[in-house]
């Protein structure tokens, strides 16, 4: 999401204030001239920030303990409403500023939880900028307060208040809501992705334990909604979608639920909740059997996705006990290079770390890395003693998760060792290029060209089909292909790969020249079938993995070989997509049919179902002749993307392969993986 260029003259963060400073007023003008200083963008990104804002504060309100339940509904009239039970935005007038609590906060930039100074203040990051800016951003805001026995409402345009904060009814309830709705002046695009939003919240929900949310999409409700009559929008029972999400656990039920589809290594899931010098650290860990498994740091309920301070801490902790565990326990050998190495103590490991912490910073490219310092040796002591006593209290799984580790050193020994010997300098490059290579007779790899295809039949065809003067062909099998793709040496001991590695001429690893690259156009031709697509998505993985500067050089391509060829008389035509077939059926005069294969009006159409199908000719003319011919050029998101849906089609999760095969099917088709 692109994110606004200008930078703010005094701070990053925003303007600088003291605490005395507060309670200066400043109007709300300067977010209407730079939304996207206080949010970001002014995208759709910015758009859900909005409800991020309204949100975190009825959740700092839970995690202060004064609440338990957030409810946000997404109401007709683009108006999203965030209610919570907390004690509510105090309504009583500010003795400096005249006016009641609520209008200051929420029509004066930072004023935002300026009042409850010894709470746990955590929102604020990246954006943490108030419900004010909300305000100033919305056409309309309502701000409802239930406490003291009375409801108290102001309602807000453009963040200037309709009229002066007043008890319009008495209640026995207390809670904030706010409703609001977004600026299109100032939003490109103010459709909420009610998605996105069960998203985000689920995995709050997940982050401040023992918090009810609860999230209503009551967009489409034909009836009346009279919310002014009810606390909670779920009182009203409407018959629309919605999401109820609330995990006792907090971390531990995170974690279960990401490996839920794992063959987990142990059963018990180590989990700690402590606070260390002002700093709270919750962490949950398992193993898996496979070696992927994921990390992942949130610093006051923000996602960090470049790590930071408390993912080091953890990492530091981590191998230490493990070590120290091992040791005394005579699993491994006291004297030196024996010990676990960080990566041997993480493979196969699902951990999520979080941490609280009064200030945050945030660094690195997308501020997606905490910078603050103090979170380092909070996780690293708080995991220390909590880890070192789970494995004394459970020595069944201490056993399996060592065990493991060791395994995972021994594999990386052998990986290196056997990755070393295959790229002893000469190793790859005295290899003769393989048998199965038809090379072409041109030395410049300027024009020439590799066609990696898809099975021998194919491979046959291309090899009769080509222009030997540029072209190459190198078939390889495709189930060959289906090896473990993050070591090297197993990568290697795969003829189909050596062939593809000794073709390419660039070697690999350590030893890899791209300048030594023999083509500059390297083109994936497979069927444009399931399989087809399995295989192309491996071999993307492959150069994703091994060969990124030969997509970053715009070295790799994918043939797209025609779905159809439709003949009239002499006439003959391809169509590489439904949308062609249509075209050219037009223009020959017919309405399409279903009627496949058959002759109309003396048309024929023929579906291809393989690259095996088609004669060396029909090959050349549709797929390989630079005249004709569709390729399509891989970028690095292609690859990466096909990197992402790897493990789901490879993996040990057969169901939801099904499922991502079934919902893509159609665009696997069209190479749009
Ligand atoms: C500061 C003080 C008090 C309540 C809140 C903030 C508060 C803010 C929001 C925003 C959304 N929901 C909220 N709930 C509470 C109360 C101080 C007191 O009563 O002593």
């Amino acid at each position: 999401m692109a994110k606004e260029k200008e930078k703010n003259p005094t701070n990053e963060k925003g303007p600088k204030y003291s605490a005395e400073d507060i309670y200066v007023l400043e109007g709300l003008e300067p977010v209407r001239k730079r939304p996207g200083m206080y949010i970001g963008s002014t995208g759709l990104d910015g758009l859900h920030h909005l409800v991020w804002e309204v949100f975190d504060n009825s959740r700092d309100e839970a995690m202060a303990g004064y609440a338990n339940e957030v409810e946000v509904a997404l109401l007709p009239g683009n108006i999203v409403r965030v209610a919570d039970n907390g004690r509510g935005i105090p309504v009583e007038v500010h003795k400096k500023t005249k006016v009641s609590a609520l209008e200051t906060v929420m029509t004066t930039l930072h004023a935002g939880g300026k009042f409850g100074g010894e709470s746990y203040k955590v929102s604020g990051g990246l954006h943490g900028v108030g419900v004010s800016v909300v305000n100033a951003l919305s056409t309309w805001l309502k701000a409802e307060v239930h406490r003291d026995g009375g409801k108290y409402v102001q309602e807000y345009k453009i963040g200037k208040p309709q009229n002066k904060v007043k008890k319009v009814a008495s209640s026995d309830k207390t809670g904030t809501i706010v409703s609001f709705s977004p600026d299109p002046d100032i939003f490109s695009d103010t459709k909420f992705n009610f998605q996105t939003i069960v998203d985000h919240l689920r995995q709050q929900a997940y982050l401040v334990k023992g918090l009810k949310i609860r999230i209503i999409d009551a967009r489409e409700y034909k009836g009346k909604i009279d919310d002014a009559k009810v606390f909670w929008i779920s009182d009203l029972s409407l018959l629309v979608p919605s999401y109820s999400f609330y995990f006792e656990g907090g971390l531990l039920s995170l974690v279960k639920h990401l490996n839920k589809h794992e063959d987990v290594l142990h059963e018990n899931i180590f989990y700690v909740d402590k606070e260390y010098e002002g700093v709270g650290v919750e962490v949950a860990l398992q193993y898996i059997t496979d070696i992927t498994g994921k990390e992942m740091g949130f610093a006051n309920n923000i996602y960090t996705k470049e790590g930071g301070t408390h993912i080091t801490g953890f990492r530091t902790a981590l191998t230490r006990v493990l070590n120290d565990y091992a040791k005394k326990n005579n699993l491994i050998k006291k004297e030196a290079n024996e010990s676990l190495s960080g990566e041997d103590v993480r493979e196969g490991l699902t951990v999520v770390v979080s941490v609280k912490l009064p200030e945050i910073q945030f660094e690195g490219q997308t501020k997606g890395k905490l910078g603050s310092t103090e979170a380092r040796p909070a996780v690293d002591s708080v995991v220390s003693s909590a880890l070192a006593e789970f494995l004394e209290e459970h020595p069944q799984d201490a056993k399996k998760i060592i065990e493991r580790c060791i395994l995972s050193q021994k594999a990386r020994k052998a990986a290196k060792a056997a990755r070393e010997t295959v790229l002893r300098k000469g190793v790859l490059e005295g290899l003769t290029l393989p048998g199965k290579l038809a090379d072409c007779s041109s030395k410049d790899a300027e024009e020439s060209e590799l066609y990696i295809v898809e099975g021998d039949s194919a491979g046959g065809s291309a090899k009769q089909g080509r222009d030997r003067r540029f072209q190459a062909i190198l078939p390889l099998r495709g189930k060959i292909l289906n090896v473990e793709r993050a070591r090297i040496d197993k990568m290697l001991s795969s003829k189909e790969i050596r062939a593809l590695v000794v073709a390419l001429g660039t070697a690999i690893a350590d030893e890899f020249d791209i300048s030594k690259a023999r083509y500059h156009r390297i083109i994936i031709m497979t069927d444009a079938d399931v399989d087809g697509a399995h295989i192309r998505t491996l071999l993307l993985t492959l150069f994703f993995r091994h060969f990124p500067e030969i997509i970053e050089k715009g070295y790799l391509y994918i043939a797209q070989p025609p779905l159809y060829r439709i003949q009239k008389g002499k006439i003959v035509k391809y169509a590489y997509t439904e949308d062609d077939k249509e075209k050219i059926l037009k223009e020959m005069k017919v309405e399409a049919s279903d009627d496949e294969n058959k002759k109309l009006t003396g048309i024929n159409i023929q579906r291809y179902k393989g690259l095996g199908e088609m004669n060396p000719d029909q090959l050349w003319e549709t797929t390989m002749n630079p005249q004709n011919r569709l390729l399509w050029q891989v970028t690095v998101q292609d690859a990466q993307e096909a990197d992402k849906v790897f493990d789901i089609l490879m993996g040990t999760d057969v169901s939801s392969r099904k499922r991502f095969i079934q919902s893509h099917a159609k665009s696997v088709k069209n190479l749009d993986i």
